[in-house]
């Protein structure tokens, strides 16, 4: 197969160019990268995993009312997704504490916060992603106040939407990091959208019953086989079968790709809702100097 030109190479994923208009190819490759890529393995099976617990998480946050990226699955490492200009804020949502917020601010890993905390991170690897607030944001530009409220509320509908979810089988949403990116529409609109992923390498998952970690911090602090755990959330989940997918650190291809068979009936039925940025000025086009 011809390979399609590549845009963009991350940590985790490669962009390449779509198949349509206004689309990319997003592929998920088995790079496991953490502390800003100290540490580096390549994990047989993550990709697939990954690309289909963000495919069917991003179908139900669509099917709730949040914009996302996500068209469709296209086959075990790639999907379709929305062409959009990505905003270089991380913005991330703690229901309990863990990882960094423990050793900036002494709080024993395992509280329950009083109510969900929401941080930002400036999305650029050269400085680590440091912290910043929405001062930030706004006066260095990243995002207007109004895309600031979109991408929040849309994170706090998220949380509370895969809380449940989590819950329901047997798993507590402890944290996860979210990107989100523009899409102009045919009359300057702006749409905020859900972008990137939405699987265990952004978000800690606990077994509730044991507390075992499920997510990268077992890759973090070698607490663990990766793909172990993700498998066990993708099979809680029912995208993977129970016999799993990983045989003796292989991947098994024919498993794999019989689960590109994907639920792409609710993508079909998603709707683009643009966010208010009040009153136009000039909302004619037409000269702005009043009569
Ligand atoms: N995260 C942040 N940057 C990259 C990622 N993946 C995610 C972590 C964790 C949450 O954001 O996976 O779920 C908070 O991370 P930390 O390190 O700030 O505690």
């Amino acid at each position: 197969m011809a390979r399609r030109k590549a845009l963009f190479e991350g940590k985790a994923k490669i962009i390449y160019e779509g198949t349509e208009p206004g689309t990319f190819i997003q592929y998920f490759k088995d790079d496991a990268t953490a502390f800003n890529a100290e540490k580096h393995e390549v994990i047989a099976g993550k990709g697939v995993l990954n690309n289909r617990i963000s495919a069917h998480l991003m179908t139900k946050l669509e099917s709730i009312g949040v914009p996302t990226h996500f068209i469709r699955s296209l086959n075990m490492r790639e999907q379709l997704i929305r062409e959009v200009e990505i905003i270089p804020v991380e913005l991330t949502i703690r229901n309990i504490a863990a990882g960094s917020i423990c050793k900036r601010l002494g709080i024993k890993e395992g509280t329950v916060l009083p109510q969900p905390i929401v941080e930002f991170y400036y999305k650029k690897d050269e400085l680590g992603d440091p912290m910043v607030n929405e001062n930030h944001i706004v006066a260095l530009g990243w995002a207007d106040p109004y895309e600031l409220e979109e991408m929040v509320g849309q994170a706090f509908r998220v949380n509370d939407y895969l809380n449940g979810l989590f819950a329901g089988i047997g798993l507590r949403l402890v944290d996860f990091k979210l990107e989100f990116g523009r899409l102009y529409g045919e009359y300057g609109e702006v749409y905020i959208m859900l972008a990137d992923e939405v699987s265990p390498d952004n978000c800690r998952l606990w077994d509730d019953a044991t507390g075992e970690k499920l997510d990268k911090d077992r890759f973090r602090f070698d607490l663990g086989n990766l793909v172990e755990g993700y498998q066990e959330i993708a099979k809680r989940l029912g995208l993977i079968p129970e016999t799993g997918i990983i045989e003796g650190g292989n991947i098994n291809e024919q498993l794999a790709a019989g689960l590109d068979e994907i639920e792409n009936e609710l993508a079909k039925q998603r709707r683009l809702r643009a966010i208010s940025k009040g009153t136009p000025k000039n909302p004619r086009g037409t000269s702005g100097t009043s009569a």
